[in-house]
């Protein structure tokens, strides 16, 4: 008799309790800093890549494969997002719809061969104004090979963009191509200038708080060290002593003229050593900048946002980066939140956050894109695992 209580109430329980978006758990073996609660808030898109919210709180997610950006809604104000629908749909998944973001009422986003914004202007949930501000003849361009991504920042009245290295490292003189640099466009398309150049792969561009700093993070430089390790290929039993462990992944301040080194200076002013015999590489090294800070090497840091809320205990102006984690080292590397501490506008140390590597083998989730959610969280994509997590401080209130 004492069992027929419960049987009554579990039905009850799943209903009423648990809405279906949020039935996903995190993986067991995910460690989350203390004071911090990690939650899924989304599992039902395949691959989610770049996040952006707008001014009612509505996150758009663009999906590359599906060429889709899609609108989650939280309908309930539970912090999960139980209606997903298409916001734009139809793009060709090879044209990697990728960066997103809000400006004046208008969701930009970047594709290889164009940056669009779109609107909904009937209220519908879906965009059905749809214009091209930049197309394949104006844009820097992303095809046919290496990192095809689209970087996409709008700020003060400009249009920011990048595309990474064609290839691993691609010697080649820095104006052969347009790759690899950052260029910068009037809102309307017009008046392209060159701000940046030496740069490998920085997929998302960034404002620092209270100023008009673009920073980003650089992936590092694959093989470094293969030629001097006697490597030959990804599976060869050599070993790499060297490449495990450099070039660093970097967080750059990007500023206007400036050469970050990308491909004969790696890290902090260390010669690549794949062009240790260049006849230019000290030209390079002097017109090169450091990085603001470095990250451990094939961490593959993707992504970044400089948190501005209140809601994280001494938070406020500092970086928070998605590291996918890379394939070039032995030992797995990244597959992290991590958080760049910041005084007086200098990164001074580094902390995991998030930590998707169990028993430095065994990997839980790959971080992708972070973006902070209006109510001073931090939500992060995971494009292998297919969920959007959400990170809380939860500890003691400061
Ligand atoms: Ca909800
Ligand atoms: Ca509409
Ligand atoms: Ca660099």
């Amino acid at each position: 008799m004492k069992r027929t209580p419960l049987l009554f109430c579990l039905p009850i329980l799943v209903v009423a309790g648990l809405p279906s978006s949020n039935a996903a758990e995190v993986p067991d073996g995910v460690w989350v800093r203390d004071g911090y609660e990690l939650t899924v808030v989304e599992d039902t898109i395949k691959k989610p890549r770049f996040m952006a919210f707008d001014k009612d709180g509505v996150l758009y997610v663009s999906v590359i494969a599906e060429g889709k950006i899609l609108a989650c809604r939280d309908k309930d104000g539970d912090g999960s997002y139980e209606s997903v629908t298409p916001f734009i749909e139809g793009r060709e998944a090879a044209t990697r719809l990728q960066g997103v973001q809000f400006h004046n009422g208008w969701l930009y986003f970047a594709q290889l061969n164009a940056i669009s914004r779109a609107k909904d202007t009937n209220g519908d949930g879906k965009a059905d104004k749809v214009e091209e501000v930049l197309g394949a003849d104006d844009l820097p361009t992303g095809e046919p090979t290496g990192h095809r991504w689209r970087a996409l920042l709008i700020h003060k009245g400009r249009i920011y963009t990048h595309v990474g290295d064609q290839s691993n490292a691609t010697d080649e003189p820095i104006d052969a191509s347009e790759r690899k640099k950052i260029w910068s466009f009037a809102l309307d398309g017009s008046d392209k200038k060159l701000f940046a150049s030496g740069i490998r792969n920085t997929e998302k561009l960034v404002i620092r708080p209270g100023t008009d700093e673009i920073w980003g993070v650089d992936h590092d430089v694959d093989m470094m060290g293969w030629e001097m390790e006697g490597k030959r290929s990804r599976n060869a039993p050599e070993g790499q002593p060297i490449t495990d462990h450099n070039p660093p992944a970097e967080l750059n301040h990007y500023e206007e003229g400036k050469f970050y080194g990308h491909p004969w200076i790696v890290g902090k002013m260390m010669p690549n050593l794949m062009f240790i015999d260049h006849p230019d590489l000290m030209k390079y090294a002097r017109m090169s900048s450091n990085p603001a800070w470095t990250m451990a090497a094939h961490c593959s840091a993707n992504s970044l946002i400089f948190y501005r809320g209140n809601k994280i205990p001494k938070g406020h102006g500092d970086a928070f980066v998605a590291q996918k984690g890379g394939w070039n080292a032995t030992q797995k590397v990244g597959y992290c939140l991590s958080r760049i501490l910041f005084e007086d506008g200098r990164p001074y140390g580094e902390q995991k956050m998030v930590d998707f590597l169990k028993d430095g083998e065994e990997t839980l989730g790959r971080p992708t894109d972070c973006v902070q959610a209006p109510d001073g969280s931090i939500l992060f994509s995971d494009d292998s695992g297919n969920k959007i997590y959400r990170l809380r401080y939860v500890g003691k209130k400061t």
